[in-house]
């Protein structure tokens, strides 16, 4: 038995690499096909400028960037190089920018690359074009460089062949051949290639080929601008033919454009332009590929190129008595959240994506593609990457072209980690959102979802909120997108009792005869409990890596209603499900909706309401019932994510409203206020507890994200149990720690670089200002010996906030508040 029948769709710098990497890990049954001609297919790789600017807001881009860095700089063609390390650099015209490139300095730091915030003169003498008076700093990247696209494609090529690849060009592919829910081969212009797995590597040509197994590639083509002057004087002589560019490759984001130089002529980008969505259906006649016409090259619209052509000539001078020789639209690949697509149909098994991928992050995601298929798991965590990311609303073309042009337009925009896009909105909405209009909420979106963030309503009380709830005046950054609101609706939820819209939380019904065992199988509790049980879990990938925390609530003896996070679980939980019809799935979350209801005063609200009994004795911590409050059917939980006393309360969609009115009518006696996203926020975080995707990933095992109490060690088997042997809290060399700032004021946000001993030591995963400890506090990944009481420092833009790692959690940590 060899290894599998691999077929890859595409020779760009995403097939390449993907052959490259499989053949690496000894698959060698790997055939390439590319409709367009080898090696110059006519993709998006056959033009790419080929700019590797690595530091990105995200972790698993960065770190595919850097991969990529590495991969290249070793690779050649004949002598001839792959990728120039010539450095990046990033200059700012705008104090806006010059901050922001100090947070991205700080996001390099974070993630382990080296970058430095340059004075304007530095950056002139590393970059002699640029005019000094123009600009008031940039962040210099040593390692960030060119990367020869269209060379590595050919050296990768070279590499796979010579371990058994094959190589195919002008074959067109036409259909997936598929049997009993598997792909069985390619359907080519060419003939059929047999085939057990299937990876489309297509680019911006992805939907064409997902929709051939009826799967959804949500990505947009659009055309961005590229141009090369003719020749300039002060390049001259300066770059041999071989060697291309000498000064380091050049951003100018306050105004959407790139640089870089070829020979004696510089190569402009810019992002400037209206969007331009180009129809596949309109692409796919051209058959001729030359280095000048092919089918990701249409024709150059000059007029759109005249504000950066202008631009251009104020920051680089040189450019006064130079002209533009050549230029051309170019077409990639644009998503809803700018994140690439990998993944396989949830459909049919066997048949994967990896689509929307820069040159920058090509072998990092190839890497990915190649570790996942051979060894069932990325090193790299992928939740922003898979394309089961996304909720069912946001595939539909409408949405994927809006938001897809929206990202093309904010490419460089200065972006705060709260800000929320402004259409489309109003996707999906709780049955509350009336009332909570109504009360000012002031929403922000994620999945669809409209989410209070506070309520304006609740200015009111700001003025009864005490002296020691009163949190200091934020600047100006970390002000945005919040309000001292907050701290009221905080304080409420933790003196008298506040509702908190929980209705987007993801819901799955799983049920059936084998129900109880499928979730044995798959997370680390303990499922055969009680009727009633709650159980807060983990589900792990086979190297013990957290896949997602859940609460697991058994309504019956064949029936569980499963929190989670997202539709990556759901996704994960179907493929997992056997095919025998012992268990069924269903997403409720749509049909249902929740409110949080929680505080001291949490019981007597509900108890005034209902003939259930909610006393303590009788309603349990981590239990479920059924129960009629006011009339309204709800299944009532008793757990708080935001750590006070109190219950999930669910109920059918149409029900929603009247929960909703009765709690708030009744509520009045008992101080309830409404509660939004921002308080929710603090409020978990000083009870301890984690988001999933944010604080911990597959990157992390239970015990160095502090959760290895929810790991049931007696249990005879659960996926990732074999990897926790031998691992527990005492053998971990790094721990998600809990940050305390020390001035009691500064707020920082998140993915900011934490210095332990002066030496960057790992990187803030959440924040918030803690409202009950009156103090700014952090979660972040540190070395195990940080232990509590140890001083770091937070880098904050271009200053260092200093604090201490604390022992949590910060707010009752002897459980008496949530089970009184
Ligand atoms: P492609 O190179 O497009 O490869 C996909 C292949 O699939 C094509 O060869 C195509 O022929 C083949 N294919 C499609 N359909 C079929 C079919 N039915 N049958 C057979 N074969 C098929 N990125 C950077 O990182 N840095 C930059 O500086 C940069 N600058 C850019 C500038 C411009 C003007 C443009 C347009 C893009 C730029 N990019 C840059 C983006 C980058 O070029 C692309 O993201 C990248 O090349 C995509 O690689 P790929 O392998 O996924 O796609
Ligand atoms: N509510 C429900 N399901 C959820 C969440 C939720 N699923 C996804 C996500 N949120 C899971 N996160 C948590 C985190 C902590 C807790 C619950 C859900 C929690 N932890 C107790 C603790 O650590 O003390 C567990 C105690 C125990 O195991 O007995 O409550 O918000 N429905």
């Amino acid at each position: 038995m060899g290894s599998p029948r691999v077929v890859i769709i595409g020779a760009g710098i995403v097939g390449a690499n993907l052959a490259d990497e499989l053949t690496a890990r000894g698959w060698d049954q790997i055939t390439v096909v590319d409709q367009g001609p080898l090696p110059l297919t006519g993709g998006s790789t056959s033009h790419a400028p080929g700019l590797v600017f690595q530091t990105n807001a995200s972790k698993t881009m960065t770190e595919f960037a850097r991969y990529t860095v590495e991969k290249f700089v070793g690779m050649d063609v004949d002598g001839e190089w792959c990728f120039s390390r010539l450095g990046g650099l990033e200059v700012a015209t705008t104090l806006e920018r010059l901050a922001d490139l100090h947070r991205k300095q700080g996001w390099a730091t974070s993630w382990g690359i080296e970058g430095t915030v340059l004075d304007p003169q530095e950056c002139v003498k590393l970059h002699p074009l640029i005019d000094e008076s123009q600009i008031l700093g940039g962040l210099y990247v040593p390692t960030d460089g060119l990367a020869k696209a269209s060379r590595a494609v050919v050296a990768l090529a070279r590499r796979s062949e010579a371990r058994g690849a094959v190589f195919r060009g002008l074959t067109k592919v036409t259909g997936i051949e598929q049997g009993n829910g598997r792909v069985t081969g390619v359907a080519t212009s060419n003939g059929v290639i047999p085939a057990d797995i299937v990876v489309s590597c297509a680019g911006f040509w992805g939907p064409n080929i997902g929709a051939m197994v009826g799967m959804n590639v949500p990505l947009l083509p659009l055309a961005h601008q590229y141009a090369k002057t003719d020749q300039i004087p002060e390049l001259v002589g300066r770059n041999s033919e071989l060697a291309e560019a000498g000064f380091p490759i050049l951003r100018h984001q306050d105004h959407d454009l790139y640089y870089r130089e070829h020979g004696d002529r510089l190569g402009i980008g810019t992002y400037a332009h209206r969007p331009m969505p180009v129809s596949l259906r309109d692409l796919e006649e051209s058959d001729a590929v030359s280095a000048c016409d092919m089918p990701s090259m249409l024709p150059f619209t000059g007029e759109d190129f005249a504000p950066s052509w202008e631009q251009s000539r104020r920051l680089l001078p040189s450019l006064e008595s130079a002209k533009i020789d050549t230029g051309f639209n170019g077409v990639f690949s644009f998503t809803p959240d700018g994140g690439p697509l990998v993944g396989e149909s949830a459909d049919v098994a066997g048949f994967w994506i990896a689509e929307a991928v820069w040159v920058t992050h090509s072998a990092g995601v190839a890497r990915a593609v190649a570790q996942l298929l051979v060894d069932g798991r990325s090193e790299i965590e992928l939740h922003g990457c898979d394309v089961h990311r996304f909720e069912e609303i946001q595939l539909a073309p409408d949405y994927v072209s809006e938001t897809s042009q929206q990202n093309f337009v904010e490419i460089y925009d200065v972006l705060h980690p709260l800000q929320p896009r402004v259409s489309p909105r109003n996707l999906r909405v709780s049955p509350f959102h009336a009332r909570q209009r109504e009360l000012g909420a002031v929403f922000l979106e994620s999945g669809g979802w409209e989410r209070p963030h506070w309520f304006e309503a609740n200015a009111s009380l700001l003025e009864y909120l005490p002296e020691e709830w009163t949190p200091p005046a934020r600047d100006a950054w970390s002000a945005k997108f919040h309000s001292p609101i907050a701290a009221v609706e905080a304080w409420r939820t933790r003196t008298a009792v506040a509702m908190y819209d929980m209705t987007p939380l993801r819901r799955l019904e799983i049920s059936g005869r084998g129900a109880s065992s499928l979730l044995d199988h798959l997370t680390t509790g303990k499922m055969d409990k009680s009727i009633g049980s709650v159980t807060y879990t983990l589900a792990l990938d086979h190297a013990g890596g957290v896949r997602s925390d859940l609460t697991v609530t058994r309504l019956s003896a064949d029936t569980f209603q499963v929190g989670a996070n997202g539709n990556l679980d759901l996704d994960y939980f179907r493929r997992q499900m056997p095919g025998d019809g012992s268990v069924q799935i269903r997403d409720i979350t749509g049909g249902t909706c929740c409110i949080g209801l929680w505080g001291p005063r949490a019981r007597d609200l509900v108890q005034a309401l209902s003939s259930d009994d909610f006393s303590n004795e009788s309603f349990k911590y981590f239990r479920s019932k059924n129960a009629r409050i006011a009339g309204v059917p709800v299944t009532a939980m008793r757990l708080s994510y935001v750590g006070e006393l109190g219950w999930e309360l669910y109920t059918s969609a149409d029900n929603g409203l009247r929960l909703w009115d009765v709690l708030w009518q009744e509520g009045h006696q008992y101080g309830v206020i409404a509660a939004g996203r921002a308080a929710f926020n603090s409020l978990r975080m000083e009870k301890g507890y984690r988001a999933w995707g944010t604080d911990m990933t597959t990157e992390h095992n239970p015990y160095e994200a502090g959760l290895g109490f929810a790991v049931r060690r007696q249990k005879e088997e659960f996926v990732g149990r074999m990897a926790l042997e031998g691992v527990g809290d005492a053998t971990v060399t790094r721990r998600l720690a809990c940050l305390r700032v020390d001035d009691g004021r500064s707020v920082v946000l998140g993915q900011e670089p934490v210095f332990l001993d002066g030496r960057p030591a790992g990187y803030v995963t959440s924040a918030a200002f803690g409202h009950t400890v009156g103090a700014p506090i952090a979660y972040a990944w540190l070395p195990a010996s940080a232990a509590p009481g140890t001083p770091v420092e937070i880098q904050y833009f271009d200053r260092r906030v200093a604090a201490t790692v604390v022992a949590e959690p910060l707010v009752d940590p002897e459980m008496k508040r949530i089970k009184a």
